[in-house]
């Protein structure tokens, strides 16, 4: 498939956006080592500094993810402030309650009802931070679950979700929603209290229309049919968006799109055939992942164009051709019509999608020519470095 390709391919792609997590910036690893990088941000404006580059060079990047409490500050309002001169926007407030000691047994689902209650007031203080950045989402992810069997009760433990669920729904604001993650496995190895998207979506499902299921693409098992869950969840209305990485084995959070970009591919079909990226569909396409032995601002920016091709490629599929063969049952027909999308070499046409915007054609060239890399090196030296976790 070549050009000239259809203007509202390149009208979708220019209109397509991406959200970048403020933990890709600070340092990050695996629960072995991090590999502390110099000239990495130590505060949440040195990460916005860090985000404002990546949307410089692709465009499509003006929404910021917060994790609360790694980018904890006084004022929340003036961060907002910061990031809209840096031509940024604080988006999706990341809850953490999987930190404190206090959570060795769970947070929302914690046996003691006084671990509960903190639990739910940072659940809380972080609607009252998404009052002040005016952001819409606030992203759920609970390592709550169990180590053992008989550890502790299954459906009490669905109890206590639900109820911390509700509290949080009746509290946020109009045009504010909750995204639920679900996660297989890990830290919890027995039971794990939201392990897949079924179990968050009949969470969701009770909660009503403010609440929606996020799918990060490296919380399944090997094997699982991701794209699958994706048609389902957009039909159901209840796809809130994606956390999008790459992995091996389990949770490796790698740069999106570079373990499997195929499977990005058709997750980005199935998200395009579901109208997931009009606008009002409500999906957020965040990126999850962190950069433990690769330069971070690049590696972020790497993967912002792999979800944008990925999605450059969904939208070449011609439909027309694949509807038909699928009506008359040409099984290897149809199935040519998705390859040759895929087959697609959509750098040329991402370029000049790129420049009618008024950008370099080449992100990550243009990152390495602006000089940004050695200039943090430079400019941040003492303070702490900002890391995960931290
Ligand atoms: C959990 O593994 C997770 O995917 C959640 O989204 C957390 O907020 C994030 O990772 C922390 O990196
Ligand atoms: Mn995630
Ligand atoms: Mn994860």
């Amino acid at each position: 498939m070549s050009g000239p390709y259809p203007a509202a391919v390149t009208a979708a792609l220019a209109a397509q956006r991406i959200e970048t997590p403020s933990w890709a910036y600070g340092n990050s690893g695996t629960r072995f080592k991090v590999f502390a990088q110099p000239g990495v941000p130590r505060t949440p404006e040195e990460k916005l500094d860090d985000a404002a580059r990546v949307h410089e060079h692709t465009g499509v990047a003006p929404d910021v993810a917060l994790h609360i409490p790694w980018d904890r500050c006084d004022d929340y309002g003036a961060l907002a402030s910061y990031a809209r001169e840096r031509g940024l926007r604080l988006g999706t407030v990341n809850s953490n309650v999987f930190q404190d000691d206090d959570y060795k047994l769970g947070s929302v689902t914690h046996p003691d009802a006084a671990v509960r209650r903190k639990a739910l007031d940072h659940l809380l203080e972080c609607v009252d931070i998404m009052d002040a950045t005016g952001s819409r989402d606030l992203k759920l992810w609970f390592a709550d679950g169990t180590n053992y069997p008989g550890q502790d009760d299954i459906r009490a433990r669905q109890e206590r979700l639900a109820e911390a669920l509700a509290t949080v729904r009746d509290r946020l604001g109009e045009g504010q929603r909750m995204l639920l993650e679900y996660k297989l496995f890990e830290p919890s190895f027995y039971t794990t209290d939201v392990p897949d998207w079924g179990t968050a979506y009949a969470h969701c499902l009770k909660l009503g229309p403010k609440a929606r299921v996020v799918v990060d693409t490296g919380h399944h098992a090997p094997g699982t049919n991701i794209e699958f869950i994706v048609a389902l969840l957009l039909r159901e209305g209840k796809l809130g968006g994606f956390d999008f990485n790459s992995r091996f084995y389990a949770d490796d959070d790698l740069m999106a799109g570079a373990a499997d970009p195929f499977q990005l591919f058709r997750i980005m079909y199935e998200v395009v055939r579901g109208g997931g990226l009009e606008s009002g569909a409500g999906v957020s396409f965040m990126l999850d992942q962190c950069h433990n032995i690769e330069p971070k601002i690049p590696a972020v920016i790497r993967s912002v164009m792999n979800v944008q091709e990925a999605t450059a490629k969904a939208l070449l599929v011609d439909t027309a051709a694949l509807e038909g063969a699928q009506r008359s049952g040409d099984v290897l027909g149809a199935n040519a019509v998705l390859m040759d999308a895929y087959d697609t070499d959509v750098r040329p046409l991402l370029a000049g999608v790129r420049e009618a915007c008024g950008l370099d054609p080449d992100p990550v060239g243009a990152y390495r020519r602006s000089g940004w890399a050695e200039r943090i090196v430079e400019e941040r030296k003492g303070g702490q470095q900002a890391g995960w976790g931290a």
